[in-house]
């Protein structure tokens, strides 16, 4: 029943580091043995002195993270990862997925193999694989996608859930767009989810939420890692009798990546305040799942500014109208609800046909996980992890500033001289422009 998550990078060393910090924190806070359990006993093993070490294999070209991450964790005095668990090497890939996929990923195969199947052993039963990166760089995105195929070759039966990190639209990557199509392009066929946070939307919920002034990465690192405990953390299952799940990565993916041209999952949860006015709010369940509904149809990635006229259309208006529905359709939804009265909690309103794609009924693509446990602070907490259009408009985005940059050969010689071709490219891009169009036909009548 357990998960080994699988860092790659600078930002995937610093986001898992933030999230075994959260788990660790949520699990341990209060008198709450079987969920501190199952929670423990899914993301880290017990030494003989009683200690937490993380279920986690850390993977960066650059020394400095990994040992910041051992050195933070080790003071702590709480959770520490096995120092054992680490790779790195001297110098990154200095923001090139081309010498992470082609050179320092099966350059280094032999020796990560080996630590990931150390930590695979230590696991009474391996449930699957979290690998968390940025799709940006050349570290947690090149040697990123090649470990996943390594872990795919290795273990085939296993769950692979991947969570991507998509840049600043104005960042500091000059070849940001290149590395994420490249990325998307090639783990598309080897990944069974694809988590998407974006640092734009972690980032503003920080300055319009949590009211911070200078926001650094750590505060969007806790907002994502917030998010990601959310959906990690044990809850009950329609079919798990009262007990809490044992398949956690399973469940995510049978609930939300049912078809293979469809698998990129966004998320929101619900509310995100300073710890401050937690204090102050009463919260109410169908105001939260009600608010959780109109930013998934509304595609806000937060509760400020929720557009609250749009509506979905029901299946037989959308054969009538021209132009489809310009609400956010579909394919899958799963809402976790944790805390307080949780089983009083009334989701009907998911389950409607308008939400969904018309090939599809809401009893196949609606579900909900419960558990009446509060989570990290919060009375109530809603999450919605979505299969729909809503990664439409920023994955298209991505793809037009890489086709602009591509069209005027900028920066191309840098990515064949470590053995991409032009047509590997163009593969990517047709990819990634395939996914935006069968994204696109979701919300037609066919
Ligand atoms: N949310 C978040 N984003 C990060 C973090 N660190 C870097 N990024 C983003 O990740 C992208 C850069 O990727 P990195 O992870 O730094 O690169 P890398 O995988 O180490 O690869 P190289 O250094 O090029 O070998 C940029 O879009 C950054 O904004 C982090 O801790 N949190
Ligand atoms: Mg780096």
């Amino acid at each position: 029943m357990s998960v080994v998550t699988v860092q790659l990078g600078q930002c995937g060393n610093q986001v898992g580091l933030e999230l075994f910090d959260t788990l660790y924190n949520d699990a341990q806070a209060g008198q709450r043995k079987t969920y501190a359990t199952a929670s423990c006993g899914r993301f880290f093993h017990q030494t003989e002195h009683g200690e937490h070490v993380a279920r986690a294999v850390l993977i960066d070209m650059e020394p400095k993270v990994i040992k910041q991450n051992f050195s933070k964790t080790a003071k702590s005095g709480k959770w520490k990862y096995d120092n054992a668990s680490g790779f790195n090497q001297r110098q990154g890939t200095g923001n090139n997925w081309a010498n992470g996929f082609c050179i320092q990923g099966p350059r280094h195969r032999e020796a990560v193999e080996d630590i990931l199947r150390r930590e695979v052993e230590r696991c009474d039963r391996l449930h699957g694989f979290l690998a968390l990166m940025s799709v940006a760089g050349g570290t947690g995105s090149g040697v990123g996608t090649h470990v996943t195929q390594c872990l795919r070759d290795v273990y085939p039966k296993s769950f692979i859930v991947n969570h991507l990190i998509w840049p600043y639209r104005t960042g500091e990557v000059i070849v940001q767009n290149y590395n994420s199509v490249l990325t998307l392009g090639h783990l598309y066929q080897l990944s069974d989810g694809l988590l998407v946070h974006e640092n734009d939307t972690a980032h503003r919920i920080c300055s319009q939420l949590l009211h911070i002034k200078d926001i650094s990465i750590a505060d969007i690192n806790k907002v994502i890692a917030h998010q990601l405990g959310t959906v990690l953390q044990p809850a009950l299952t329609a079919d798990s009798n009262g007990v809490y799940s044992t398949n956690p990565l399973g469940e995510f993916v049978s609930a939300l990546a049912c078809h293979p041209e469809y698998k990129l999952l966004s998320m929101s949860t619900i509310p995100q305040m300073t710890s401050s006015s937690i204090a102050f709010t009463d919260f109410r369940w169908p105001a939260l799942i009600k608010h959780l509904r109109q930013m998934l149809i509304s595609n806000s990635k937060m509760e400020e500014g929720i557009d609250w006229q749009l509506r979905p259309l029901a299946v037989s208006e959308r054969t009538r109208s021209l132009t489809g529905s310009n609400v956010n359709t579909s394919l899958a939804n799963l809402l976790i609800l944790r805390g307080k009265d949780v089983f009083s909690a009334e989701t009907g309103i998911f389950d409607d046909a308008a939400l969904y794609s018309s090939w599809l009924s809401p009893k196949d693509a609606f579900k909900i996980w419960k558990c009446p446990v509060s989570f990290n602070k919060y009375e109530k907490t809603a999450t919605l992890v979505s299969n729909s259009q809503a990664l439409i408009e920023p994955l298209d985005n991505m793809v037009r500033k890489a086709w602009s940059m591509f069209a005027a050969r900028a920066y191309i010689h840098q990515y064949t001289k470590f053995g991409i071709s032009e047509e590997d490219f163009l593969e990517s891009f047709t990819f990634t422009e395939q996914i935006i169009s069968s994204y696109s036909q979701l919300g037609c009548n066919v």
